[in-house]
Formats: structure tokens, C-alpha cells, sequence
């Protein structure tokens, strides 16, 4: 059993049944010059999750973990795409129509994919979302199921959008979550700080808030995975 600092108290979990669960780490979202900057936001303020993130990653790997990376996004036909969320926040601009890196959160396109600096390993699932939680209308639940997951480790953009959705989604589905705090990012520093609060409240409602140093402290005592057989 693997024992992490965290809050609201110690989350325990067993490797082998824990996953690595990266939300939405988009050009889109983080770059410069993506959508995300076109709405106005400060990247900045999520890039600052993209080092600790590469961390994690690179010690999960290490160890054999399972990764999965998600992104928001849908079909280049749009079917997928509720009138709703195309129609909200009245953007000029907006899901769909051309953007500063190619047609916006449309599956395919440059903008769409993910940061270079997390890309996945061949062999790591990519799920594509629709919506803002990672289990709604894809197959994360059947991967998970399948591997014997139980447990997630959540990295990922925004904290209080598709991170906080998905770990609601996780929790009503019976997994654990622990949410590494520096890996985890607001355009939004007050929405970051009370998005956090709101999973680790009464007595970790949704789940636990921890840091990726405390986490990496914990995978550095396991040995390294034997390396895939080629092919
Ligand atoms: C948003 C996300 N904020 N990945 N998406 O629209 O959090």
C-alpha cells in the first residue's frame, strides 16, 4: 500500500490499481495563442502546472502506472456538440469555427492535441470527451474496469471545470481521487483555491488534495516497471 500526504488525511492506494489521469493538457487551453488566450485568459497561470505535471508523468512511467490523457473536444461534423454549449457565452468566435490553431476543440486539429511537453507514450489511452467530466459519453469507466483501477491521481486544466467534474464523475462512480494541487490550474487563482477546498471538504467530500513532491516522494521508493516488450 502506497501512503501519500495529503488532506483532508493520508490517501492510500494500492500500486497496480491506481491510474495517472491527465485532464485537457491542450494547446488550446495552455499555449500561447490558442483559444484559450483569444478568450482573454492568462495561460500563464496554467502553464505553471505543465513542469510538476512532466514529473509525475515521467515517475508514473517509470513505475509502470497506468497514464491516461483526456482531452475536450468533438467531431469535425459537430453532431457531438449540444446547441447549448455551442451557443454559450455568445462568442464570436467560438466551438468549432476556425481559431488561432485550427478549427476549435475539433478533434484532429492542431489546437485540439495535446501540449508536447505531456504528450502520451505510445500505449497510453487517449480519451476524447465531449463534455467537461472524462466519464460522460467515452469509455474511460470500461478502461478502468478493465485494468482494475480504483484508485486516480488527477492532473490536469481547469481546476474547477474539467477537473472538478471529473472527479465528481470518478467519485459517484466509486474511485478515489487524489488531485495534485501544483498540478492542477485556474485561469482564475480564487476558482484554483476554492475549487480544492470543495474536494477536500468534509472530510474529502470528492476526494483528496495533495502536491506532487509528496507524491513523487512515495513513487521513488518503488522499483522501476519492467519495460514493454517491443511491438
Ligand atoms: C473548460 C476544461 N474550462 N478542460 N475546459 O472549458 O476545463
Amino acid at each position: 500500500m502506497l501512503r501519500v500526504r495529503a488532506e483532508p488525511y493520508e490517501f492510500s492506494c494500492e500500486p497496480g490499481h491506481v491510474a495517472l489521469v491527465i485532464i485537457d493538457m491542450q494547446r488550446d487551453f495552455v499555449d500561447p495563442g490558442g483559444f484559450g488566450e483569444a478568450l482573454g485568459n492568462d495561460v500563464s497561470l496554467l502553464r505553471r502546472a505543465i513542469a510538476p505535471t512532466a514529473r509525475v508523468l515521467a515517475a508514473a512511467r517509470r513505475t509502470g502506472m497506468l497514464v491516461i490523457h483526456t482531452r475536450e473536444g468533438h467531431r469535425p461534423d459537430l453532431t457531438d456538440l449540444p446547441a447549448t454549449k455551442k451557443a454559450r457565452g455568445r462568442l464570436r468566435t467560438g466551438i468549432g469555427d476556425a481559431g488561432p490553431m485550427g478549427r476549435i476543440l475539433v478533434r484532429g486539429e492542431y489546437g485540439h492535441d495535446i501540449i508536447d511537453e505531456l504528450g502520451p507514450a505510445p500505449g497510453e489511452p487517449v480519451v476524447d470527451k465531449p463534455g467537461k467530466g472524462a466519464f460522460h459519453a467515452t469509455d474511460l469507466d470500461s478502461i478502468l474496469h478493465s485494468r482494475a483501477i480504483r484508485q486516480l491521481i488527477v492532473c490536469g486544466v481547469t481546476t474547477e471545470v474539467c477537473v472538478n467534474t471529473t472527479v465528481r464523475e470518478a467519485n459517484d462512480r466509486g474511485y478515489d481521487c487524489l488531485v495534485l494541487a501544483d498540478c492542477v490550474a485556474s485561469y482564475f487563482p480564487e476558482f484554483q483555491r476554492v475549487a480544492l477546498e470543495m474536494i477536500k471538504a468534509q472530510g474529502g467530500i470528492f476526494g483528496w488534495v495533495g502536491a506532487s513532491g509528496d507524491l513523487m516522494e512515495v513513487l521513488g521508493q518503488l522499483p522501476e516497471a519492467a519495460p514493454l516488450p517491443a511491438g
